[in-house]
Order: structure tokens, then sequence, then C-alpha cells
């Protein structure tokens, strides 16, 4: 009896010790601070990459402070200021426009915090961070001129191209217009008649779409869009004039998100270039190394492929996003 008892107190003991020493731990947080300022929530797009964000922050234990900028880069450099004020081990974010980075990165760099890229890249020095991880937007656009060059090249009249741009000054609308341009260039019936940016919103994809339609007196026969998501946008505003999207009016654009697979299904939108937001593990692999002090690469590009009307029921049960 007298026996058991004492086991029963050990054990108790025992218990206790490893509660406290639990509690310790969680007091004393190893985990790795990463800050990361997203864009914002335009598109579907973002809402997948943040999503990846997240659950790969979470899945690797590593402490994830997310700022939600409002597509502002005012309020980017607030969130970077902030992470630098909190002493965060790593700072990650996605620049919504290339330029203006310069004072907060010298900034960070000074408080001796590493920076990495997502998504977007800047034109500032290339020593104020240490990598950047994202897409190819250049390609992506020559992808889609690619595809509108095959598509007419039995055209004997000019095609009349509408173009819908992202974000001004933003990385992948420069990018994805640069790319589409120089394939396009080739081949001297493709004009590109208006273009405009519809802030890659459904919105405002939607109201640009609407003007290019009111204003041109020319038939358009392309448009080609940026985002999946200004593109389902135009749509509406095409089948409110009257016109089939996908058959009288040929759309091609760019991310594959589900909503792309969708319209394509519909017959609504021709094509999608896809450009994947899954970036998560990879940054959070990226954040794991620089915090070991282990270098990573200055640029890692995210693979990526075209879909089309024609097999797109083929793909949309395997999509993430
Ligand atoms: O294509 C668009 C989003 O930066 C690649 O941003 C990203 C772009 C994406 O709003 O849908």
């Amino acid at each position: 009896m007298m026996k058991q008892t004492r086991r029963i107190l050990l054990g108790l003991a025992a218990s206790t010790l490893a509660l406290v020493a639990g509690c310790a731990r969680q007091e004393k947080d190893e985990r790795i601070v990463l800050g990361f300022s997203q864009i914002g929530a335009e598109s579907e797009w973002r809402t997948a990459n943040t999503e990846s964000i997240k659950s790969a922050a979470a899945t690797m234990g590593i402490d994830l402070r997310f700022a939600d900028a409002q597509q502002k880069q005012e309020n980017q450099i607030k969130a970077i200021r902030s992470f630098i004020a909190q002493r965060v081990d790593v700072i990650a974010f996605s620049p919504v426009v290339e330029t203006g980075w310069d004072t907060v990165l010298q900034e960070a760099k000074a408080a001796k915090i590493p920076v990495i890229l997502t998504d977007r890249s800047v034109t500032a020095d290339p020593s104020l961070y240490v990598g950047f991880i994202g897409s190819d937007f250049v390609e992506e656009g020559r992808k889609a001129g690619r595809w509108v060059a095959e598509r007419f090249k039995d055209a004997t009249s000019d095609v009349n191209i509408v173009e819908l741009q992202g974000t001004v000054g933003a990385g992948p609308a420069i990018d994805r217009k640069k790319g589409f341009e120089e394939i396009i260039s080739a081949y001297p019936h493709l004009k590109i008649i208006r273009s405009q940016s519809g802030d890659f919103t459904r919105a405002k994809g939607k109201e640009v779409m609407e003007a290019f339609l009111k204003a041109e007196t020319r038939k358009i026969h392309v448009l080609y869009a940026h985002n999946d998501d200004m593109a389902i946008g135009a749509i509406q505003a095409i089948e409110e004039a009257g016109i089939k999207p996908g058959s009288e009016l040929l759309i091609v654009s760019i991310d594959a998100v589900k909503g792309a697979f969708e319209a394509m299904i519909a017959g609504k939108l021709n094509a999608t270039i896809e450009c994947n937001p899954l970036i998560g593990p990879q940054l959070m692999t990226s954040v794991a190394q620089v915090v070991a002090g282990q270098p990573i690469p200055k640029r890692i590009v995210v693979q990526e492929e075209v879909f089309t009307m024609e097999t797109a029921k083929q793909h949309i049960q395997s999509r993430k996003y």
C-alpha cells in the first residue's frame, strides 16, 4: 500500500516537472519569427498565395507576423518598419510596385534583418535583399503572345487586340506586357489597339472592358488580360455588350486559377497561362536556411504551364487553386 502511494506521488511530481519545463519552453519561444507584408486580396491568385504562406508557416512551426497592405505601397513600408522595430528574424514581402523601396530596404539592412522577396521583385540594388522567389513574368507574357500568334497564324487582315494591364508599376504588369509585345512584334497583323490598367481586379477589368467596347469602332478580336480576374470581369462586360466571349472575341489571360478553368469549361475563356501562387513552402524553407546562416539562391523561378479550353475539364479536378 505504502509503495503504491509513493509511486503515485513520484508520478505526480514527474508530471508537474514536465509541465513546468513545458511552460518554460513556451515562455522562451524559440520559433523563427517571420514578418510578411502581403499586397492585399485583389485576386483569386492572391488569396491562394496568402493561404499557402499561412499554412506553410504553421506546418514548419514559424511564427508568422502577417500584414495586409490593401494594395498600397505606403502600408507595406509601414509594415516593414514595424517588423524592423519588432526585431523579427526575417522579413519577406511581395512588393506591389517595383520602385521606391531603397530607403526601407536600407533600414532593414542596417538592422541586420535579412529580406526575401516573394512573387514580385523590385528594381533596387540586389545587395539589399537575400533572394527573390517568383515567376518569370516576361515568359508568361511570351506564352500568351505565342498562343495568340498560333491562333491567328493564317489571318490575312489585322487582328485587333485589347490589353488589360495589371497594377501600374507592378513587376508582373510591366513584364507581361513586355513578353507579349516581344512575340507579337514579329507578326505585323497582330495589333494592340487599346491598353489600360484594370488593377488586377474583376471590378476594374469589367469597367475598363466596358470603356473599350464603348469607345472602339473597330471589331475587337482578342482580349489579352494580365490576370484571370480581370478577364472574368471583362467577360461580363463582353456578354452585356451582346458579344460571345470565347468565340466572337477570344480571350487569353494569366494565372490559371479555378475561376479561369470554370470560364474555359463554359466556353468563355480560351486559354490561361499558369502562374503558380503556392510558394509558401519554398519561402519557409528559404527563411529557415537564412536563419541557419546558409546561402539561398538569389533567384528561385517557379515552374508553370499553359492550359486551354480543349483540356480544361481534364485538369480542373487536380487544381489546388
Ligand atoms: O497574377 C495577379 C495578382 O503578382 C503574380 O498579382 C502576381 C499577380 C497575379 O493580383 O492575379
